[in-house]
């Protein structure tokens, strides 16, 4: 190595450094696009390697991401990213793994799959673009498509109530969960910051608009002109407040169990506003919820954060530590009743 190289590598990582030569293949317009340079501005400003750094996907215009990244990738097969990088991970723990999914690739056919890395705390960055169809195969409904979508696979609407993705990963027992949204340059590096710094599964959702299969499907979020009042930024400790002044808020009806849209003012002030709590399990699965309705504003940020301590790969390790020299795998393969087939 000559003087010049040895000091170009001791030098910082730009966000340039991770993007790759690949032309890049998604249709213009597409929110995939400002992830893929939210990623690669975040990067550097978390200290990461490249050749420490893994992306893993699975199918769908969203899993051709780790062509786009200058680091290690893997696009795999529809729905398996989860178990392929669980393999990853257990192989080498030093690795920073991030899968990358769809809607469709994460929730349909790689449910099962999402849902057991999910529970298991395997030390995993999971984002899953959420555009609510299938982009690649041109525009199918999707588990999140909301009831009533007109596409080539429901030409008269679909039928099937939507998947919520927060709840979902909640219910599967993820123990960080986020979520924000491609249009938001600012808000994104917080949330992959926070999802890197977390020790176990993490989860976000990113509501990611695809422009050709399913425009302005987050339009109500996103507008800048509605944003404030259809957008809540949690903050753990703070008060749940929004809307273009922080006139409204989120307060606690102990009488229906649930959240409700309050407007702060004629007797209703900031001690009677929802504090956020991120490591409370109830209080996130409420907060998952908003939006349903109308009126109510879209959770954006950390909506759950409970370390659990030990990984999945660490509890593997550690008992693949304790088991040796205890028994062959030949004498377990030999214990109890054995057959000879002739
Ligand atoms: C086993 C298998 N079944 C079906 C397909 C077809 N297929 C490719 S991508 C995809 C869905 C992708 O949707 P999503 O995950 O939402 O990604 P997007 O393209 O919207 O980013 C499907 C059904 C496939 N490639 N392999
Ligand atoms: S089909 Fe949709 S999701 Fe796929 S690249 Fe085009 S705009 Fe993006």
């Amino acid at each position: 190595m000559n003087d010049m190289s040895a000091a170009k590598m001791n030098e910082p990582l730009k966000p340039a450094d991770f993007a790759t030569d690949q032309e890049v293949r998604w249709c213009p317009g597409c929110g995939d696009y400002a992830i893929l340079k939210c990623m690669q501005r975040t990067l550097p400003d978390l200290g990461v390697t490249r050749e420490n750094t893994v992306f893993v996907s699975g199918i769908g215009c969203s899993s051709r991401f780790p062509y786009y990244m200058n680091t290690y990738g893997f696009h795999t097969i529809h729905g398996r990213a989860p178990a392929i990088a669980t393999g990853l991970k257990l192989a080498n723990n030093d690795l920073d793994v991030w899968v990358v999914t769809g809607d469709g690739d994460g929730l349909s056919i790689g449910g099962n799959h999402l849902m057991h890395a999910l529970r298991r705390n395997v030390d995993l960055k999971i984002l899953l673009f959420n555009n609510k169809i299938y982009g690649l195969t041109k525009g199918q409904y999707s588990p999140t498509s909301d009831i009533g979508t007109r596409s080539p696979s429901t030409p008269d609407g679909s039928i099937d109530p939507s998947l919520d993705p927060i709840s979902f990963a909640l219910g599967a027992n993820a123990p960080f969960v986020a979520r924000t949204v491609d249009t938001a340059q600012k808000h994104m590096p917080i949330v992959f910051t926070r999802a890197h710094q977390f020790k176990g599964t993490a989860f976000v959702e990113i509501l990611q608009n695809c422009i050709v299969y399913n425009d302005d499907v987050w339009a109500k979020v996103t507008d800048k002109a509605s944003a404030a009042d259809n957008q809540l930024h949690l903050e753990h400790g703070k008060p749940m407040l929004f809307g273009k002044d922080n006139e409204k808020g989120i307060r606690f009806n102990p009488a229906t169990f649930s959240l409700e849209v309050v407007t702060l003012g004629n007797g209703v002030d900031l001690e009677h506003i929802q504090v956020h709590d991120e490591t409370s399990l109830p209080l996130a699965q409420m907060v998952a919820r908003l939006g349903h309705k109308d009126g109510e504003p879209v959770a954006m940020g950390v909506l759950y954060a409970a370390p659990r301590g030990e990984t999945y790969t660490e509890a593997v390790l550690g008992r693949v530590a304790s088991a040796k020299g205890r028994r062959s795998l030949q004498d377990i393969m030999k214990a109890g009743e054995t057959w000879v087939v002739e």
